[in-house]
């Protein structure tokens, strides 16, 4: 069976939504990461940057969130065959990784980067309710993990963004999501 380790509170949370969504079992191994077990040989041997989420699957580990959401979701065939195609799902999860999660968790370009990024997602989200288009998709558990943390995390006001403020109930409602993230 797949194995996901992670934190009490980690970005692990994000891959257990994800796996939650596709159904797929999985066996949990919670790291005591305040004893630092998470730098400790045996885990080093499986991510030598001594980060969550990491998953092992079969004889194949795998680390870094956004890496490990595609490959479920290619796995799981969730992911269109083109090249283009494949590539848009990639850029998401890519974005929500890394220009959203820094525009918005990183203090000193908050103020300059959040606006133009909540923008942008609320134009999106007021004409669809996914990221895709219609249906929900892996890049809605990267994109969206990212959104659901603002309210549980900082003190950022939303209400000039109300698709954004509709799509975080959306998602934060799944069942899935609250089995996983939402036990926070
Ligand atoms: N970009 C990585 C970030 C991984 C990461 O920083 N994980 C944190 C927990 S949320 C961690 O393992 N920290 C332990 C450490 O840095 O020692 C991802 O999305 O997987």
């Amino acid at each position: 069976m797949l194995k996901l380790y992670g934190g009490k509170r980690s970005r692990a949370s994000i891959v257990q939504w994800y796996l939650e969504e596709l159904g797929v079992p999985y066996e949990f191994v919670l790291l005591d990461m305040e004893g630092g077990e998470h730098r400790q040989p045996d885990f080093l041997a499986l991510n030598p940057m001594g980060k969550v989420p990491t998953i092992v699957d079969g004889d194949f580990k795998l680390w870094e969130s956004g890496a490990i959401l595609l490959y479920l979701a290619e796995k799981n065939g969730q992911l269109p065959n083109s090249l283009e195609e494949k590539s848009i799902f990639t850029q998401w999860v890519l974005f929500g990784n890394s220009t959203l999660a820094t525009g918005l968790f990183v203090e000193a370009s908050r103020e300059r980067e959040a606006p133009k990024l909540l923008t942008a997602l609320n134009k999106i989200f007021a004409s669809q309710p996914y990221i895709m288009g219609d249906d929900f998709t892996v890049a809605d558990v990267a994109v969206g993990s990212i959104l659901a943390y603002v309210p549980i995390m900082l003190k950022l006001d939303l209400s000039d963004y109300p698709a954004v403020l509709d799509y975080i109930k959306r998602m934060t409602d799944r069942p899935a999501f609250q089995e996983t993230i939402g036990q926070r």
